[in-house]
C-alpha cells in the first residue's frame, strides 16, 4: 500500500518530468534563446556553468572539455560527483533528477532560474531535452556509476559499473540535429567563452580540446591572478600608464566584488563588467556603481592634495575613464537582469556597495602611490581639455553647416545675380519637372532646387531634426537664412521663393508640408510676403492658325472659349488638352506658362494661407486621432494619397 502510493507518486512525477522536457523540446528559445549556432554553445555553457559551480563550492579546480568527431562534447571535472543517491522527494537518484527535471521558469523567458554561484545551476535538464543522447558518469570516491538518456528520456537509471577511489563528474552529450539549425561547435567561440570563465574564476584551470581533427592540441586556460590577467590580457599591445594592474575585492550586505583595472594611452574606456560569471554588456547597477566611486575617488584626492583648485570645476566621469581597462565581477544572491536583451543588472542594493569599495580602496591606493595618481590625473586633466576643445570644434562646425554653409545643395541650380532682391527660387517637386524647369529658366535671376527624398513629420520634428532631414535641409541651406529663433531675414538669398507643384492631390500635399515649415520655422518669410505658388496651366487650347492658349482653371477656361467664339471660332473646332501634371509640359512651355514673370500668374501667400495649412497639417499629421478620421472621411477623395 504505502509502496503502492510512492509509485503512484513517482508516476505522477514521471508525467510531469516528460511534460516539462517535452515544452523545452517545443520552444527551446525559452531556455537557450536560440537554436542557432549561439544556442547551441549555449548547451555547453550550461554543463560548464555546473561544474564551475562546485569549483565555487569549494571542492572541484580543473574542468575539461573536448570536441569529440561527430559535434559530440564531453566535459569531465573533478568535483565531488553528482550524487547518485535517491531524491528523498522524487524517488529517484539526484542524478537522474538533475538531468530529467526542468526547474522553474526559463532563463531566456521570464523568471531567471539560475540563483547563485555555488549552488549548482539548473541547466542540465536542458541540455539532455535538447541532445540526441546524454552519458553521465559520477564517482564519489568509491564506485563509478553511470546514466544514459535520449531526448530526455532516462535510457539507463544511475548504475554502479565500477570500483573506484576517483571523484568526480563527466557529461558526454550530442545536440540534437532535429532541433538545432547546425550542431557544428566553433572552437574559437568555445575559447572566448571558457578563457573569460578561468579569468573570472582564479586558480581553476580550464583545458579545451578540439579532437576532430587529428594532430589537434589541448589549450589550457589557467589564471592565478583571476581578473588581475584578464586586465593585462586586454591591454596586450598597449602602453599602459602608471602601474602594474589595480585590484580590489570586497563584500557586503551579500554582494561579493572583485574589480581590476590599469590605464592605457589609448582614448577610449574598456570596462567589461559581470555578474556571477555572466557578461553584462548592458552594464547596471554594479558599473554604475564602479563609475560612481572611481569619479569620486579621484575628485576627493584630487582636492585633497589641492590638484584640483578651488576655483576649478570636478572632473568628469568620461575624461577619469578615457584609457581604462577594467573588469568589475560581483557575485550577487539573486541577481535581476533588465534591458533590450536582459543583459544588465537591476539590483539597486549592489551600486553602493561597489560605490564604497571604488571610494575607499581606490582612496587609499592613489594616497599610497602618489607617482600613479600624479599621471592618470595628469591623463585625466588632459582628457578634459581635448574634450573642451573638441566640444568648442563641434559647435563651430555646426553652427556653420545649416545655417551659413558655404556648400550649396548638389541639386540647386543658382542664379547668378547675387541681389538677393532680384532673385527667385522654385523650389519644384520631381526631378524631371526640376530638369525642365532648369532648363526654361531665365538663369540670370532664377534659381531652381529640386525637392528629393522621404519627407520629414514636421509636426513631431525637433530643430536638430529638421537640419538633417534630406528633404528640408537643402532648402535651409540654399534659403541661407537659418531657421526657428536663429533665423535671420538679412541672410535670405532670394525674395521670391516659389512653389512649384502638381496641380493634385499629390501637389496640394507637398505644398500643405512646406507651407507648414516656412509658417512654422521660418515664419517671417510668409509675414514678409516672400513665399508664392505657382499656378501651372490645367489646360491648354490649340487650333491650327492661332496661338495656343492656356487656362489656368475652370472659369479661365470657360472665358477663353467664349472670347473665341465671340471672334467666330466655333467651340467644336478647338482641341483642349487637359495637363496632369508639370511633367507634361516641355521646358519653352514651362517657361511660357509658369516661370516667365511677363506671362506667369503668381499667388503671393498669405498669413492666412500658412496657418490654414498649418491646421489642416496638424490635422492630417498630428497626434490627435479624432480630427484626423473627421477631416479623412469628410475629404477622403482627396487625402487618399496621403500617408496619415
Ligand atoms: C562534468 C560536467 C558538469 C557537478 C556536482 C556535485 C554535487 C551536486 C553536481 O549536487 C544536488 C543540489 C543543491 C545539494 C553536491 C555532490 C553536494 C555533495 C554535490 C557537473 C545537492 C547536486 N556532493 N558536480 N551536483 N545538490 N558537476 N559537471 O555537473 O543542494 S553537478
Amino acid at each position: 500500500m504505502k509502496r503502492g502510493r510512492i509509485m503512484a507518486k513517482y508516476d505522477e512525477n514521471q508525467i510531469q518530468v516528460l511534460e516539462g522536457l517535452e515544452a523545452v523540446r517545443k520552444r527551446p528559445g525559452m531556455y537557450i534563446g536560440s537554436i542557432s549556432s549561439r544556442g547551441l554553445h549555449h548547451l555547453v555553457y550550461e554543463i560548464v556553468d555546473n561544474a564551475v559551480d562546485e569549483a565555487l563550492a569549494g571542492f572541484c579546480t580543473e574542468i575539461n572539455v573536448e570536441i569529440l568527431p561527430d559535434n559530440i562534447v564531453s566535459v569531465t571535472d573533478n568535483g565531488r560527483g553528482i550524487p547518485i543517491g535517491k531524491h528523498p522527494k522524487m524517488g529517484i537518484s539526484t542524478l537522474e533528477v538533475v538531468f530529467t527535471i526542468l526547474h522553474a521558469g526559463g532563463k531566456f523567458g521570464g523568471g531567471g532560474y539560475k540563483v547563485s554561484g555555488g549552488l549548482h545551476g539548473v541547466g542540465a535538464s536542458v541540455v539532455n531535452a535538447l541532445s540526441e543522447s546524454v552519458y553521465v558518469e559520477a564517482c564519489d570516491g568509491d564506485g563509478v556509476y553511470a546514466a544514459s538518456f535520449a531526448r530526455g528520456k532516462t535510457i539507463e537509471h544511475a548504475h554502479k559499473i565500477a570500483e573506484g577511489k576517483k571523484s568526480g563528474t563527466k557529461v558526454v552529450f550530442k545536440p540534437d540535429a532535429q532541433i538545432f539549425e547546425t550542431t557544428e561547435f566553433d572552437t574559437d567561440i568555445l575559447v572566448q567563452r571558457l578563457r573569460e570563465m578561468a579569468f573570472l574564476n582564479k586558480g581553476l584551470k580550464i583545458t579545451l580540446w578540439d579532437k576532430r581533427q587529428e594532430g589537434s592540441e589541448q589549450m589550457v586556460f589557467h589564471y592565478e591572478g583571476g581578473i588581475k590577467s584578464f586586465v593585462d590580457f586586454l591591454n596586450k599591445g598597449k602602453d599602459t600608464i602608471g602601474s602594474d594592474v589595480i585590484y580590489f575585492e570586497g563584500e557586503d550586505n551579500n554582494v561579493q566584488v572583485e574589480i581590476a583595472l590599469q590605464y592605457t594611452t589609448s582614448y577610449s574606456e574598456n570596462i567589461l563588467s559581470f555578474v556571477n560569471n555572466i557578461p553584462t554588456p548592458e552594464g547596471g547597477t554594479h558599473v554604475d556603481g564602479f563609475k560612481r566611486g572611481l569619479t569620486k575617488a579621484f575628485n576627493d584626492y584630487g582636492r585633497r592634495f589641492n590638484i584640483l583648485k578651488e576655483k576649478d570645476s570636478n572632473l568628469a566621469g568620461e575624461d577619469i575613464r578615457e584609457g581604462i581597462s577594467a573588469i568589475v565581477s560581483v557575485r550577487v544572491l539573486e541577481p535581476q537582469f533588465e534591458g533590450q536583451t536582459k543583459t544588465k543588472l537591476g539590483n539597486s542594493e549592489v551600486t553602493g556597495v561597489v560605490n564604497n569599495i571604488m571610494v575607499n580602496k581606490m582612496g587609499q591606493f592613489l594616497e599610497e602611490t602618489p607617482n600613479v595618481a600624479k599621471v592618470i590625473v595628469e591623463k585625466t586633466l588632459s582628457a578634459q581639455r581635448a574634450r573642451e576643445a573638441a566640444r568648442k570644434a563641434r559647435d563651430l562646425a555646426r553652427r556653420k553647416t545649416p545655417l551659413e554653409s558655404s556648400t550649396l545643395p548638389g541639386k540647386l541650380a543658382d542664379c547668378s545675380e547675387k541681389d538677393a532682391s532680384k532673385c527667385e527660387i522654385y523650389i519644384v517637386e520631381g526631378d524631371s519637372a526640376g530638369g525642365s524647369a532648369k532648363q526654361g529658366r531665365d538663369r540670370r535671376f532664377q534659381a531652381i532646387l529640386p525637392l528629393w527624398g522621404k519627407m520629414l513629420n514636421v509636426e513631431k520634428a525637433r530643430a536638430d531634426k529638421i537640419y538633417n532631414n534630406e528633404k528640408l535641409s537643402p532648402i535651409i541651406i540654399a534659403l541661407g537664412a537659418g531657421i526657428g529663433n536663429d533665423f535671420n531675414i538679412e541672410k535670405l538669398r532670394y525674395h521670391k521663393i516659389i512653389l512649384m507643384a502638381d496641380a493634385d492631390v499629390d501637389g496640394a500635399h507637398i505644398r500643405t508640408l512646406l507651407l507648414t515649415f516656412f509658417f512654422r520655422h521660418m515664419r517671417p518669410l510668409v509675414e514678409n510676403g516672400y513665399v508664392y505658388i505657382a499656378q501651372p496651366p490645367l489646360f491648354k487650347i490649340f487650333k491650327k492658325g492661332i496661338e495656343d492658349i492656356y487656362c489656368y482653371n475652370e472659369a479661365d477656361l470657360d472665358v477663353k472659349i467664349k472670347e473665341l467664339e465671340e471672334k467666330g471660332i466655333s467651340r467644336d473646332s478647338l482641341s483642349i488638352q487637359r495637363y496632369k501634371g508639370l511633367g507634361e509640359m516641355d521646358s519653352d512651355q514651362l517657361w511660357e506658362t509658369t516661370m516667365n514673370p511677363e506671362t506667369r500668374i503668381l499667388v503671393q501667400v498669405q498669413l492666412d494661407d500658412a496657418i490654414k495649412a498649418d491646421q489642416m497639417f496638424s490635422i492630417l499629421m498630428g497626434e490627435n486621432v479624432e480630427p484626423r478620421r473627421e477631416f479623412i472621411e469628410q475629404n477622403a477623395k482627396y487625402v487618399t494619397n496621403l500617408d496619415v
